[in-house]
């Protein structure tokens, strides 16, 4: 009988004591969200590109879900981690650009983790002005951060430490989840500064990445007929507007050699800037991979046209790009592996996304802010096996407005009223069927850096609607069953004058649910041009 009600007890009380230990209830689990800085999906094999193969990150689409029609409210680093972490739209908290500042004293869902026994840590790339509030933790970049060697600013300290900054930021974030305090469900914010510009792999990730050639994207020798002049007028074109020798490497001594001028001329110092944060050793294994190329690169120069030149630095650009997504890869790998070891994998909820998209060609361009698919879009992968079905995928037009309403629910707190995202907790387990069938988007970094002019829209389904104004006064109608790739711009074909209209109504709406109004536009635009 003693053995009978002993037995009873732990039946009802050991999931308990269990969970007790790994951290946290299932009310309350812990939850690791990933951002990298640049993730293209197209770069993530799970979303069928068959670019490259990151198998780690993969497995969270098997374990868990994938996102297939992610988008982003303002496709730029740091206006979209003030969405994130505030869950409004930009001309709500502020940080419309990267010059913008953000003010911390508005609310942010690490805030309310923090005020409710969650330990919080924010690690990695930022991007932000400021002292980040809501954290128990923080170790970040400066600014746009070094691939090699980096300097850290821990709890308030600076600090270089030897290493790859994508192995780095593995290692402190699964130092900090193995010092917690067990006792209290965590939530780490884990930012990669890879794949950003300018692309600098792992020295262990050169010789594999750099001997491959990769798939051509069909639109790699975009004209830009058919659009309007925001396409024409940006300077984001890997053949024209791409850096010789940040981005492509080609040392500054050899440009000069070869006669070749720097689209910005800054550029050149930041090559010595990057590859003099090596050691000796570490230089010499660059130099043994790069050199070669580079010899290579100037017996032909002289001899190539044009399209050859894009077609070169085309495959240069991704070689680097795809071989920064490596470390990323196996930092995701080491964490679940590390979740798993310490008995939270089943119990913590781990995120990849990106902070945009990115263009890997498509266009002809690189860098990411318009409204196009390729950089509105973002990777979305979700794993949390004690409520996400494993193997899903969805179309659901979830945005990273969403993130802090979905963090917030997934934790069991109420969310706030004024957040403008919705969680999407009950697409996953099957309790919400109904989701919003139209998305909004707001651009302001313009004149900047790629010229990419000022923006807004709306993209349901199948079309998209986008504004250009300020120094334009462009529309632009897509419909992306027909014209996956944003070819034709049809605003003005009879044929499509219901959807116009339709749109242009469905805009309007979004504009007025959404808080925002051309008051907003003007307000953002620098006094000057008033
Ligand atoms: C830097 C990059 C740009 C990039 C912005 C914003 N140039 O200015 O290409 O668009 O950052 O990127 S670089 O030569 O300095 O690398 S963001 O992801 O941080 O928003
Ligand atoms: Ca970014």
């Amino acid at each position: 009988m003693r053995l009978y009600i002993i037995t009873f007890f732990l039946c009802i009380f050991m999931p308990w004591i269990l969970m007790a230990q790994t951290g946290k209830t299932k009310k309350h689990p812990n939850i690791v969200y990933i951002m990298s800085d640049d993730h293209g999906y197209q770069a993530i094999s799970a979303y069928g590109y068959g670019l490259n193969e990151t198998p780690n990150i993969d497995r969270l689409a098997k374990e868990g879900a994938i996102f297939t029609r992610a988008t982003v409210t303002n496709s730029l680093c740091a206006p979209s981690w003030a969405v994130l972490l505030t869950g409004k739209h930009s001309y709500i908290n502020g940080k419309i650009d990267n010059e913008a500042t953000f003010d911390w004293n508005q609310n942010n869902f690490a805030k309310i983790l923090q005020k409710n026994g969650y330990q919080t840590a924010l690690i990695g790339k930022i991007h932000m002005d400021g002292l980040p509030q809501g954290f128990d933790h923080s170790a970040v970049l400066i600014d746009q951060g070094e691939y090699y060697n980096p300097n850290f600013i821990i709890d308030g300290v600076k600090r270089q430490i030897a290493g790859y900054v994508s192995d780095l930021t593995t290692d402190m974030t699964l130092d900090w989840i193995a010092k917690r305090d067990t006792s209290k469900p965590f939530c780490v914010l884990y930012h990669q500064k890879a794949p950003h510009r300018e692309w600098l792999p792992a020295l262990r990730h050169l010789q594999k990445y750099t001997s491959k050639t990769y798939k051509e994207p069909s639109n790699l020798f975009d004209t830009y007929e058919g659009r309007g002049t925001a396409a024409k007028t940006a300077e984001m074109n890997i053949l024209k507007h791409m850096n010789w020798s940040g981005d492509n490497k080609i040392p500054p001594a050899l440009m000069d050699e070869l006669g070749i001028k720097e689209y910005l001329t800054w550029d050149k110092a930041a090559f010595n800037g990057n590859l003099g944060r090596m050691t000796t050793a570490e230089r010499a294994a660059w130099d043994s991979i790069y050199n070669p190329i580079m010899a290579d690169f100037s017996r032909k120069y002289h001899d190539m046209s044009k399209e050859e030149l894009m077609r070169w630095r085309y495959q240069r650009y991704m070689q680097d790009y795809l071989g920064t997504v490596a470390a990323v890869d196996e930092g995701v790998g080491r964490l679940l592996e590390f979740l798993k070891e310490n008995g939270l994998d089943e119990n913590t909820i781990v995120i990849y996304t990106s902070d945009q998209g990115f263009y890997l060609g498509e266009h002809g361009w690189f860098d990411k802010r318009f409204m196009y698919e390729e950089s509105l879009r973002t990777p979305l992968l979700i794993r949390y096996p004690a409520e996400i079905k494993a193997g899903q995928a969805s179309k659901a037009l979830v945005q990273n407005l969403d993130f802090a309403p979905t963090i917030l629910d997934y934790a069991g707190l109420s969310i706030p009223k004024d957040m403008q995202g919705k969680s999407f907790r009950g697409l996953l387990n099957g309790k919400e069927h109904r989701w919003r069938d139209a998305v909004y988007y707001t651009y302001y970094e313009y004149p900047s850096i790629h010229m990419v002019k000022r923006h807004y829209g709306i993209r349901t389904e199948r079309y998209k609607l986008i504004h250009f104004y300020y120094d334009k006064d462009e529309w632009e109608l897509y419909d992306l069953e027909k014209d996956p790739q944003e070819m034709q711009n049809v605003y003005d074909l009879e044929a499509y004058r219901k959807v116009r209209e339709q749109m242009h109504r469905k805009l309007d709406e979004a504009r007025a649910h959404y808080k925002d109004s051309d008051e907003n536009d003007k307000r953002f635009i620098p006094k000057a041009k008033h």
